[in-house]
């Protein structure tokens, strides 16, 4: 059996449930293989030398973590500008927010070279290299540039853009060239794999041979979608753990002459959130049999903070609460409680089981696991109803919740309503079959199916 190499931006110890599913799902298959996980160590050298980072190995059971510093420079260019300022943005098409800064790409190319450089001392000519994410696309070309033969997968854990949204990236030719280095490449959605279809037929020489099979640039490619899941059965085991069980008790006690919607993200611009909050207040003024019922908690996690953009959007959703709680809030009754804080991983299934109904409406998502776990959480016998929006990835596989469009407040408003008011009847039966294709389709499902694909790709 080959060694399975990971590499992600961010790594994380599977045996800590903090980490979650995909850690875990990852975790397994290193494990089985004896595997090595590898990725930037998180900490930042102030003083450090551009392009260089100290590499650290650990061992954690049979898995080898290995991990590089970055330099602030490094940081500051690859991480925070050219992956987060630039990517990010284009990615989920907010080239509003996207900063062109024409100094970011080179810490990109570096960082990417570096990883390669200190990656190839420890690669072995069998192991199989699994890259994760848009802060790596390029990693497999500096590998083989380094004459790195092995057999090399990617996968995309956010959206790919239309081929004319992809070409406000100055770099996008250097970048989709990059990807035919690799093997297979993963998307979350069919409609990921239409847009890179698109560009490749418009943008590239090459030539399509088969629904998934593109060859270019002296090499052949596949590209398919593996929409991502969560592991349902460690979920379902965390929600009859004590702390979420003391969760759920407190919520529901609380809560217990209210209705209760919740969501639950980063802060992230990508999320959707001053239009939530927006579609919330249209509840309260359209319905206002939910004034002193209708309680929305929203947490919302700190993330990448030093970006403006995240910093700005933040201050608005303050302003946004505190608008709507001083308009509609009674002294017995605030319409929304914005927590800015990340609820432990532990209490989370508590927290998705005492809400009559969930409000995931992303703008744009490449999947959105919130949706998949508030569905693991449910009582079968009394379950809440996810609201979710069709630009999630999550909205090709969740058929049965209730899809929305996020910008037409009006109508996602009227959803909330007809979610609070749905018979019990109707949400069991949308809450089996939702549950039915999440078991499915689960991550250890998306893992296997990836692994599976990668090793069946003929030899070069
Ligand atoms: P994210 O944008 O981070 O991930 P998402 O999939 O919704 O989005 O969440 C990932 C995990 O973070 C979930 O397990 C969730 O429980 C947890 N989480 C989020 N906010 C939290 C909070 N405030 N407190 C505690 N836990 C919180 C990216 C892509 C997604 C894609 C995933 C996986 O943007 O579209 O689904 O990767 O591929």
């Amino acid at each position: 059996m080959s060694r399975l190499v990971v590499i992600s931006n961010r790594i994380a110890d599977p045996r800590k449930t903090a980490s979650g599913g995909l850690a875990v799902a990852l975790g397994q298959a290193l494990e089985a293989s004896g595997g090595m996980w590898f990725g930037w160590s998180g900490k930042v050298v102030e003083d450090g030398t551009p392009g260089e980072g100290d590499l650290h190995v650990q061992t954690a059971g049979k898995v080898q973590l290995a991990t590089v510093d970055l330099s602030r420079e490094d940081h500051d260019s690859y991480y925070l500008g050219y992956s987060n300022g630039v990517l990010w943005p284009v990615f989920h098409y907010r080239l509003d927010l996207a900063d062109f800064d024409s100094g970011y790409i080179a810490g990109y190319r570096r960082v990417n070279q570096m990883f390669a450089n200190k990656l190839k001392g420890l690669l072995r000519p069998d192991d199989i290299i699994w890259v994760h994410d848009y802060h790596l696309i390029p990693l497999a070309a500096e590998l083989r540039a380094m004459g790195c033969q092995q057999r090399m997968g990617f996968f995309l854990h956010i959206p790919l853009p239309p081929p004319l949204m992809l070409a406000a990236v100055p770099e996008h030719d250097w970048l989709m060239r990059s990807l035919f280095a690799y093997d297979l490449v993963g998307f979350q959605s069919e409609a990921d794999v239409s847009h890179f279809a698109r560009y490749v037929n418009t943008e590239t020489p090459a030539d399509i041979l088969g629904e998934h099979e593109f060859r270019a640039f002296g090499k052949t490619l596949r590209a398919r979608a593996f929409p991502i899941g969560i592991d349902v059965d460690e979920f379902i085991g965390l929600g009859e753990g004590r702390e979420s069980q003391e969760m759920f008790g407190q919520m529901r006690e609380e809560y217990s002459r209210r209705r209760l919607l919740l969501g639950v993200e980063r802060l992230d611009y990508s999320k959707g959130l001053p239009q939530r909050l927006k579609a919330f207040r249209q509840l309260l003024q359209a319905y206002p049999e939910n004034l002193g019922s209708a309680t929305l908690i929203q947490i919302a996690a700190p993330s990448r903070e030093s970006v403006d953009a995240y910093a700005a959007l933040r201050q608005e959703l303050e302003s946004l609460c505190g608008a709507i709680n001083g308009n509609y809030g009674e002294l017995d009754w605030m319409p929304v409680r914005y927590i800015h804080r990340n609820v432990a991983r532990k209490r989370l299934p508590g927290l998705y089981r005492a809400a009559a109904v969930a409000l995931v409406t992303p703008l744009r998502d490449g999947m959105n696991l919130v949706a998949k776990e508030f569905i693991a959480a449910q009582d079968p016998d009394d379950p809440g109803v996810l609201v979710l929006s069709r630009f999630a990835g999550a909205a090709e596989q969740m058929k049965d919740a209730l899809l929305v469009n996020p910008y037409d407040t009006t109508r996602t408003a009227e959803t909330m309503q007809r979610a609070l008011q749905m018979p019990r009847e109707e949400r069991q039966r949308r809450h089996q079959a939702l549950l039915k294709g999440i078991r499915e389709q689960d991550v250890h499902w998306w893992r296997e199916s990836f692994l599976a694909a990668l090793a069946a790709v003929p030899e070069a």
